[in-house]
């Protein structure tokens, strides 16, 4: 008889960690509430409303400073093991110079979030810093200037005094291209400064000090008693070479290096510092341009040392991939830049489905491209998958088919690479409801609930994919045929 294994027998393990991730602004609102502190998001929506899409900010948004208990509830209506969330740096030091003034309301806020989430066994996993830089260090220089380290492993401090007895998975930073690159060497993201020639080097080694700062805080001071884990979370799409030729090859290992290579080269490799051809091409092109020396800084050696190795583990914000060639598909950019020192051209082939989102299709096989690639450069690496998730646009209704083709992709992917040996411990679905899509507004929504923002409570209400992760979470299982009878939720 016919008795092979069916595909979707596969399993995630019992203790794998399936959750879904947030960020403070985007979701909490209350941006004055309580004694919060400005930071550069409602600065640059209040003073520039015109570069978000919808002319939108993150005042209200899911309102979730006041939404607490329901955002739990519907992390258990989902059954999940796990959340991950970020801390509004300026709710809890509203003059983050003086860290030893903390705002008892912001952190009363996140103590009600934690307690009802660990009251319901969901393990937090926190983020530091999810790009909401308090504007006072914003008029101060922000990551350019040199005592940002300093500053972040302040603030750190006061975070892991007061959640770490109940936090065990801490984040510093998410995602460093996204702050660096788009808010400092261009202008795609808060503060948008367009340093074009040195803003997001400055920027990287500044925020991988700060990263390194704020690990060994944990380790020395807080580790000991509190036994948790902290990491930082890069993101990490794949980047393939868009035909076989070595010039191909070599064009898409320096966007590699470019876009995550730059913050996961001095934390995870054995050598330490900036990647290497990268800094070479740099520096060639700084000479060329009659500089004596590179634009790329340098780290001392004690530096060096302070960065490397300071992670538990590699958080992984993963959704696509793009095709990279040597000679096609470029397009204009300022020199001297980022994007012109690599001078890659980067394609989407037209078949990949796709999302709302102009950078977002769901390309075969990329969480198994993307995270065997790593383990094989870092090995012995312990991985989280802290975002991966779809876009659909607004009034698209609550039958989303095509996010739950992308989840039940990616987790098949993710399935294979658990074969292949990779130690993945969790995976985290962005989003667990729709919220601030950045310079999107609330254009693009990538929530397995929809949130009502025309309504005061900003209702929320689950869509199809939101059973389909369910019964995911329950089973262990991607079953490829498993329809929900109704799209009624419940608490198991
Ligand atoms: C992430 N890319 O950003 C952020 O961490 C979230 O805050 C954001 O809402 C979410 O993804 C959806 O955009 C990304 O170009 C920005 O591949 C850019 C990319 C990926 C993620």
């Amino acid at each position: 008889g016919c008795y092979a294994k069916p595909r979707q027998e596969r399993r995630f393990p019992d203790d794998f960690l399936f959750g879904t991730a947030t960020a403070a602004h985007q979701i909490e609102g209350g941006y004055n509430a309580d004694g919060k502190g400005e930071n550069i998001w409602d600065r640059m929506t209040h003073t520039r409303p015109h570069v978000i899409k919808d002319m939108s900010n993150g005042d209200i948004a899911a309102n979730s400073y006041y939404n607490y208990k329901r955002d739990v509830e519907m992390m258990r209506e989902l059954g999940l093991d796990a959340y991950r969330f970020s801390f509004s740096w300026s709710r809890i030091l509203p003059n983050p110079l003086a860290p030893y003034e903390v705002n008892q309301a912001g952190v009363d806020f996140y103590n009600n979030y934690i307690n009802e989430m660990v009251k319901y066994n969901i393990t937090p996993m926190a983020t530091l810093y999810h790009w909401d830089l308090p504007q006072k260090l914003q008029d101060l220089g922000g990551f350019l200037n040199p005592l940002f380290p300093e500053w972040f492993e302040d603030y750190a401090r006061v975070v892991f005094e007061n959640f770490g007895d109940r936090v065990k998975l801490f984040l510093t930073f998410n995602e460093p291209s996204e702050i660096c690159y788009e808010g400092y060497g261009w202008s795609t993201k808060a503060p948008i400064l367009n340093v074009t020639d040195v803003g997001t080097y400055l920027c990287a080694k500044h925020l991988v000090l700060g990263h390194a700062k704020a690990y060994h805080a944990y380790v020395n001071d807080f580790k000991p008693t509190q036994q948790g884990q902290c990491g930082i979370t890069i993101s990490t799409n794949w980047f393939g070479p868009l035909t076989d030729s070595e010039e191909d090859h070599f064009a898409a290992e320096i966007k590699r290096q470019s876009n995550w290579g730059l913050y996961a080269e001095p934390i995870f490799s054995e050598e330490g510092g900036f990647p290497k051809e990268l800094s070479d091409i740099v520096a060639e092109k700084s000479l060329e341009m009659g500089y004596k020396q590179s634009r790329m800084p340098e780290f001392t050696d004690e530096e060096r040392k302070l960065v490397q190795g300071s992670s538990d583990f590699f958080g992984v914000n993963h959704y696509t991939a793009y095709l990279v060639s040597a000679t096609e598909h470029k397009t204009f950019n300022p020199v001297p830049s980022l994007f012109a020192d690599i001078d890659v051209g980067v394609y989407t082939p037209p078949e990949w489905l796709s999302s709302a989102s102009r950078w977002l299709q769901l390309a075969p096989d990329s969480i198994y491209n993307a995270l065997t690639f790593l383990h094989n450069k870092y090995p012995n690496t312990i991985f989280y998958i802290t975002e991966n998730g779809w876009s659909t646009t607004p009034g698209a209704g609550l039958i989303d088919e095509d996010r739950i083709t992308y989840y039940r992709a990616a987790l098949n992917s993710l399935l294979d690479t658990l074969e292949a040996g990779v130690n993945i411990k969790g995976y985290m679905a962005w989003s667990l409801m729709d919220n601030f899509e950045w310079m999107e507004g609330y254009t693009e929504l990538f929530g397995l609930y929809e949130v009502d923002f025309q309504s005061e409570a900003r209702t929320r209400t689950p869509r199809k994919s939101a059973f389909i992760y369910k019964e995911i979470i329950k089973s262990r299982v991607i079953d490829p045929n498993y329809e929900p009878e109704n799209l009624t939720m419940w608490i198991d």
